[in-house]
């Protein structure tokens, strides 16, 4: 399969590749999924055992099997970044993928970020996300004031899956959820 993935699918991609390789080697596997989860979890002192600790770890499995599944052109048990890009820039992805991987993990990332309960995300929730709390603050703020779309202070779901979906779809360079996990 030979197509050309424009150049902001691939920067965006390119960004989330490198937050997912936990270790750094330039390859994900299954064990950079758990720890991304794993992190996550930490972050906001949600213990893996807990019910909304595993929901979180099944998301994150379920995303890593539905990539080894559809992603793994070499059938090596990895993905490359080559592999990694195609998959998420395809016709499948686009399609179905989406909802069962990241669309998932929007929902069980908003069960835990919101520590208060109001079922929304605060500023302050926000910056704790790991690979967001890395980010600098101006930045941060930036992200967050475009993805808060109704100016409401804070994010609702809508705003979260919305974001999400900017992020893995949009050819837009100026989708706010291009700026998920900070600039470009
Ligand atoms: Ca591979
Ligand atoms: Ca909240
Ligand atoms: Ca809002």
């Amino acid at each position: 399969m030979t197509f050309a993935v424009p150049d902001i699918l691939t920067r965006k991609f390119d960004k989330r590749f490198a937050l997912f390789d936990a270790d750094g080697d330039g390859v994900l596997t299954k064990d950079d999924f758990e720890a991304a989860a794993v992190r996550f979890l930490a972050a906001f002192g949600v213990p893996a055992g807990s019910a909304k600790g595993r929901d979180v770890l099944a998301a994150y499995a379920s995303m890593w099997n539905a990539l080894i599944h559809s992603a793994d052109n070499d059938s090596d048990g990895q993905l490359s970044r080559a592999e990694f890009v195609a998959y998420l820039a395809g016709d499948e992805f686009r399609t179905n993928g989406y909802a069962v991987t990241a669309g998932r993990i929007a929902e069980s990332i908003l069960a835990v970020c919101d520590t208060d309960g109001d079922g929304r995300i605060s500023y302050e929730e926000f910056a704790t996300i790991p690979g967001i709390s890395a980010l600098p603050d101006d930045e941060r703020r930036e992200a967050f004031g475009r993805l808060d779309t109704n100016a409401s202070g804070h994010l609702e779901l809508g705003e979260i899956h919305a974001a999400q979906r900017d992020f893995y779809n949009s050819t837009d360079p100026d989708a706010p959820g291009n700026l998920i996990f900070g600039r470009l």
